[in-house]
């Protein structure tokens, strides 16, 4: 598979706002210099975008274990719990949501986390205190966010980078690491699933069941430990579904009265707008979120005919093919209705042309 590893040059702006060691250019050697930082450190940071996905908690799980193994003083950190169903993998449970304010580290590792403005806050303060700061994801990035920035946009999952930085180290990939990895391709591929199922993340797979990953024991842990919580706030969710008239837009609410009566919270509704894609002819679901007043957060999931960024450039929003998620003003009942007309126009292709300025 055609690689693009990416290392960017470091900037007086850099996020450690270190500038001891020297510039780094570009070229294949991205993940050696990520290698050759761990190899230095002894305490290490590991943390990822807040209100964390399975492939952060994978990834940190994963992260913690190889790094134990090699000797190293790993903290898992995040302001946010783990999913529910990532929240028991080995290690998952060093995870911590505060550190010491003098908290001080050799390298801190972030990953998946797609923009410095998801992570910057809650990094430890002053940057010295980082350490290196390294940056490991495979989405595209704006500007500088590390110190190394290792970036793949072809991997899957964190787990892809992360089987090749560990081999590449040396680490004896065990059942242990290996749940955590498999952990990240299951939830970037929704079960080997998506258009991210390629080649290598099945390869990848085979490879961690070699080495003793038991995919139904992960799946059981991923998808059949669900909070009861969650489980009767979809049935609150799904009782909103409403179908437009052609039948391409399917539309889902969670009301803050939905979290508060059935005691769940806001991050267990994650994958409920999956069940309105999923119906027989949609092209475009969207799930609105109450956030209080007559703010609405929208999440748009595209099955691909019609993509989410169209939509979204059409109620003056920005998303990608296949997601998008922005806040739009007005009562429910406007919303759905503007997201409704605005799946058909792009339905016919009357789509504003997308900002110049803005790769998405
Ligand atoms: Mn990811």
């Amino acid at each position: 598979m055609d690689r693009t590893l990416a290392v960017e040059m470091r900037t007086p702006s850099s996020p450690s706002g270190r500038s001891g060691h020297g510039p780094v250019t570009s070229g294949g050697d991205a993940m050696r210099q990520v290698a050759e930082a761990l190899r230095q450190a002894r305490r290490v940071l590991i943390t990822g975008h807040a209100d964390p996905d399975g492939d952060v908690a994978g990834a940190g799980s994963a992260l913690v274990c190889a790094l134990r193994a090699l000797g190293k003083e790993p903290v898992l950190f995040n302001p946010d719990p783990f999913p529910a169903g990532y929240s028991h993998l080995p290690g998952a449970d060093a995870l911590v949501h505060r550190l010491p304010p003098d908290a001080a580290f050799d390298a801190t590792v972030i990953v998946d986390a797609a923009r410095l403005d998801r992570v910057e806050s809650f990094l430890p303060r002053p940057a010295s205190l980082r350490g290196t700061v390294l940056w490991v994801d495979h989405h595209a990035r704006s500007g500088p966010c590390g110190d190394i920035e290792w970036i793949d946009s072809d991997a899957a999952a964190m787990g892809e980078m992360l089987y090749a930085l560990f081999r590449h180290m040396g680490v004896t990939v065990d059942a242990q690491i290996g749940m955590g990895l498999y952990a990240t391709l299951i939830a970037d591929t929704g079960g080997f699933r998506y258009e991210s199922t390629t080649r290598a993340a099945l390869r990848l797979a085979a490879d961690l069941v070699e080495l003793g990953v038991k995919p139904w024991e992960v799946a059981q842990q991923v998808y059949e430990r669900q909070p009861l919580e969650r489980v009767r706030l979809l049935a609150r969710v799904l009782g909103t579904l409403r179908v437009g008239k052609s039948g391409r837009f399917a539309c889902v609410t969670m009301a803050l009265r939905d979290l508060a009566e059935t005691m769940a919270s806001p991050s267990m509704s994650d994958g409920m707008i999956n069940h309105a894609r999923g119906i027989d002819g949609v092209e475009m679901a969207a799930q609105l979120d109450e956030m209080g007043g007559d703010r609405w957060r929208v999440t748009l999931r595209s099955r691909g005919g019609v993509e989410a960024g169209a939509v979204a450039r059409i109620v003056g929003e920005r998303g990608h093919k296949y997601g998008a998620t922005f806040m739009l003003h007005g009562t429910e009942a406007e919303i759905v209705r503007r997201l409704e007309d605005a799946v058909d126009q792009a339905w016919r292709g009357d789509v504003p042309p997308p900002p110049a300025d803005r790769g998405m």
